[in-house]
């Protein structure tokens, strides 16, 4: 009993430590400068769009996967795509469901991931546009449709949802329903096509052991600190869009991909290196996403590197304490993006997120976005409450409330994607 006292004292005087050393004052944010988003290493002012797209895109490119989010090496895998479930009369006749296993093959060793889809029934302007994110729990916690396979890889373990042992249960399913408006989106004439992450690489620090780079153990040998599993993911959501070219009832022009916390970093992530992504949506996505980690405000680059030192590659924590000497900050993720539509939304009390520098990364990604000739965010105070800011090719709101992803912010994207692919009649 004394030693279960004791226990609990160390964890709550470790947490306030911990907090303790975490700024939440906006006063307190030091001053810093960002690295300048149009100035090439050797010096050269880039000028045009095609000089961004030529050479300080793809040096830009190199430096984050140098430094931050590491890159997969994948000359060993193969991959198929095999449909393993169509139902053409889904919920209750709205959409069409179907399930998409994709095997990544190296030899005999196989990792299969599962892609659910939902796509309108009826979609009279052609293949309908689809969402496209990860989720945190299993396929099946997204929604009670009975049909979903139980995911069978490792879970986190998540006693409010039914979920211990690490396995995935028929008593968590739709769980996550509240993040997941699937019936509404479709109704809005869109897809919705989601993969579990831990399919592809499990959320713990395991050494890659498990998951995607067991896979490519031989390949990532010559580069092994390049390894994260942020890059894993995002690798997988860019295997799905390679299967959406291959499907005629989906618009492989109008894929948006997005992401809530951790996986909105991965979206970013993956919207950033892979250009086929029509639109890149980011909620709630803070350190390592859209947050500028020069402010130290909230979530720290060593307090990230410490709790999930799998997330990110082993360079990064070069940076622990050291922001100033990143030769790159996240506005620099969002200008890879452009001139594609991007949104970025925050949450007034998620605070560990920095919902100013979530924005600010989007306001200083302004030059790049004005090299093709669009607006962008004149302020660099963050919008009101509640109140949508659309510019040009960028979205941002900050809604009240909580770390999590509401309707309120699903009826701001499915409104900025109506936008852009002209939708609204
Ligand atoms: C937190 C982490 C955040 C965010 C979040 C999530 O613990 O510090 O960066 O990613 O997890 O993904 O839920």
């Amino acid at each position: 009993m004394k030693t279960k006292y004791f226990q609990l004292i160390f964890v709550w005087f470790s947490v306030t430590i911990c907090f303790s050393q975490i700024n939440f004052d906006e006063n307190q944010v030091p001053d810093y400068i960002l690295p300048e988003i149009l100035l090439t290493q050797n010096g050269k002012k880039i000028e045009t769009s095609s000089q961004w797209d030529s050479i300080r895109r793809p040096e830009i490119l190199d430096m984050f996967k140098n430094h931050v989010y590491g890159d997969v090496c994948d000359d060993d895998i193969k991959i198929k795509f095999e449909t393993t479930d169509v139902d053409d009369y889904a919920l209750c006749g709205k959409a069409i469901r179907k399930n998409v296993a994709i095997h990544f093959i190296n030899g005999t060793d196989t990792l299969t991931a599962n892609l659910l889809i939902y796509i309108p029934s009826k979609h009279p302007d052609g293949p309908a546009p689809l969402f496209l994110g990860m989720n945190f729990f299993g396929n099946h916690t997204i929604h009670y449709d009975l049909s979903i396979p139980i995911s069978d890889s490792y879970v986190r373990n998540n006693p409010g949802f039914n979920i211990f042992n690490n396995k995935g249960t028929e008593e968590s399913r739709g769980v996550r329903e509240s993040r997941w408006p699937v019936e509404r989106i479709i109704d809005r004439g869109y897809g919705i096509a989601t993969i579990y992450y831990g399919d592809i690489d499990p959320d713990f620090d395991d050494g890659f052991k498990n998951g995607l780079y067991k896979l490519t153990a031989n390949c990532a040998s010559k580069n092994p600190d390049k390894r994260s599993s942020i890059s894993a993911w995002a690798y997988a959501l860019s295997r799905a869009m390679d299967y959406f070219e291959t499907d005629d009832d989906i618009n492989q022009s109008q894929i948006i991909v997005f992401g809530h916390s951790r996986l909105g970093k991965v979206a970013l992530w993956a919207g950033a290196v892979d250009k086929r992504f029509a639109i890149v949506i980011s909620n709630d996505s803070g350190c390592g996403g859209a947050a500028l980690s020069r402010r130290k405000f909230g979530e720290t680059v060593k307090q990230i590197n410490e709790s999930f030192p799998h997330w990110f590659c082993k360079a990064f924590k070069d940076f622990n304490d050291k922001e100033d000497s990143l030769p790159l900050d996240q506005h620099m993720l969002i200008g890879l993006i452009a001139p594609r539509p991007v949104y970025v939304a925050s949450a007034e009390n998620d605070k560990w997120a920095d919902p100013k520098g979530e924005y600010l990364s989007l306001f200083y990604s302004g030059p790049v976005y004005r090299l093709y000739g669009l607006q962008t965010f004149e302020q660099d105070s963050l919008p009101l409450i509640n109140k949508p800011l659309w510019i040009g090719n960028m979205g941002y709101h900050i809604r009240s409330g909580d770390h999590d992803i509401t309707r309120f912010d699903w009826e701001r994207y499915l409104d900025f994607a109506d936008n852009h692919f002209n939708k609204i009649k």
